[in-house]
């Protein structure tokens, strides 16, 4: 009997985990005079967000490609503002632990003027105060020097020179994420399935 209640709380709460952390996604389209591209987000484990992408139109190299704090693009890519720096800190490569939230690094252009993104950031967020939803991404005229060189706007932005495109971060999925009500129901729906079954188990079972 103990291993049939043991087995019913776990479907429950395994299922109840399950719904309120539905992954969430997010995209972006990118636009330049020359430049466009769309890229997706999405989380994975660990509160990991995988970045995956494409963006034609630049000559071959590499370049600066960050979050910036605002979506206001109603003066071209000039209005969003710094990079998203939510932990006040300096300008750094996505690896360091000092860096901005916004830091991406850089994207590297092949001979086709083409850049396929693919990478898991874990600074980055769609949810809570890392969140980059409704926020901009910028593609850079040169590339990130991660704050390592001695020009004086390094460990500010990487120096990474004019903002070719950009675009604002909007939301994929959920549509309507779970409201404190609806999961609360959840939980209710699941409690009446575990009583109704754990008094059928009392009625059918000789122990
Ligand atoms: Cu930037
Ligand atoms: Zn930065």
């Amino acid at each position: 009997m103990l291993k049939f209640v043991v087995l019913l709380v776990s479907v429950a709460l395994v299922v109840a985990h399950h719904d309120v952390d539905e992954p969430h996604t997010a995209t972006v389209f990118l636009l330049g005079t020359n430049v466009h591209g769309t890229i997706n987000f999405s989380e994975v484990e660990g509160g990991k967000v995988h970045v995956q992408g494409i963006i034609t139109g630049m000559p071959p190299g590499e370049y600066g490609f960050h979050v910036h704090e605002k979506g206001d693009i109603s003066g071209g890519c000039g209005t969003t503002g710094s990079h998203f720096n939510p932990e006040k800190m300096d300008h750094g490569h996505p690896n360091d632990s000092v860096r901005h939230v916004g830091d991406l690094g850089n994207v590297r252009f092949g001979e086709q003027g083409t850049a396929n993104i693919d990478f898991v950031d874990s600074q980055i967020a769609l949810r809570g105060p890392h969140s980059i939803i409704g926020r901009a991404v910028v593609l850079h005229e040169k590339a990130d020097d991660f704050g390592r060189s001695d020009h004086p706007d390094s460990r500010k932005t990487g120096n990474a020179g004019g903002r070719v495109a950009c675009g604002v971060i909007g939301i994929l999925e959920p549509l309507y994420p779970q409201k404190r009500a609806s999961s609360a129901s959840n939980i209710e729906s699941f409690a009446y399935f575990f009583i109704t079954s754990a008094l059928f188990l009392l009625r059918h079972t000789s122990f």
